[in-house]
């Protein structure tokens, strides 16, 4: 049963941000469908229609028509989306917390997520890529220069933020992050924390040389495999994984 009559659209990118909206769309009952986009899988950046939908290329994007006839709205940046969704489609608190110290914390989280977190994970990403992306005979080059980067400065700094969000669940000691169930401080993390970093153990090794992040951050693991187990976030992987390998099986 949906709550609201609005309908909305949600322009998904395969492996990206998108399935966060798309979590908090099902939790929330919301009226959606999704456009699925593929990456490049060479490159793995979104494909060229992206563009046609916003002109910076990027996903989530969501549209939303309204009922009361109001003109269509597009929204783009998940932090937007999310307080978006929150404010005016949560009137049941079923994301938001109940109290309004919570709900500062909720969009801390919204914010750290995007603005702190997220790019010190693409710097450690795209400078690992550096050796692949140099031209022969400046690959050792690109590679100490980058290594230099990522062990000098962005390995510490992901080392202090991952201690952090352990140390901020202990203090919590409720397994999420803000109050005692799951609210969008935890739909916005799972991308960098879980979907990244966790459930990207082999790409961790390589990117920065970290081994040990289940024993490091044991509230961090326990957190995560809420994330994983999450029945609505199990499901929509499912469904959307699939979609992903009909549309590839269909080229
Ligand atoms: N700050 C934006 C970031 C959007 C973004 O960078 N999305 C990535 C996917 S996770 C993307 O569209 N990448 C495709 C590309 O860069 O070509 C948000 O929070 O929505």
């Amino acid at each position: 049963m949906h709550l609201s009559k609005d309908k909305f659209t949600l322009h998904f990118l395969d492996e990206s941000r998108s399935l966060r909206i798309m979590w908090m769309l099902e939790i929330l009952g919301l009226d959606y469908e999704i456009d699925i986009y593929l990456r490049n899988p060479e490159t793995l950046r979104g494909p060229p229609e992206l563009f046609q939908v916003h002109p910076l290329g990027k996903a989530p994007v969501m549209d939303i028509k309204f009922a009361d006839g109001s003109p269509d709205l597009q929204l783009v940046e998940s932090g937007l989306i999310t307080q978006y969704l929150l404010k005016h489609y949560d009137p049941k608190d079923k994301l938001n917390p109940s109290n309004e110290r919570d709900k500062l914390l909720v969009d801390y989280y919204i914010h750290y997520t995007e603005g702190t977190l997220q790019p010190i994970l693409m710097s450690i990403l795209i400078n690992s890529s550096a050796k692949r992306i140099a031209p022969v005979g400046l690959k050792t080059m690109a590679k100490l220069l980058s290594k230099g980067l990522n062990y000098g400065y962005y390995k510490p700094e992901f080392d202090l933020n991952m201690r952090f969000l352990d140390s901020k669940l202990r203090e919590q000691g409720s397994g999420f992050f803000v109050g005692s169930k799951l609210t969008a401080a935890d739909i916005m993390l799972s991308f960098p924390v879980y979907e990244n970093v966790f459930d990207n153990e082999m790409g961790v090794k390589e990117c920065c040389g970290e081994t040990e992040l289940y024993k490091k951050y044991p509230q961090l693991a326990a957190w995560c495999d809420k994330v994983r187990n999450d029945p609505i976030y199990k499901r929509i992987s499912q469904v959307t994984h699939q979609k992903v390998l009909d549309i590839c099986a269909s080229k």
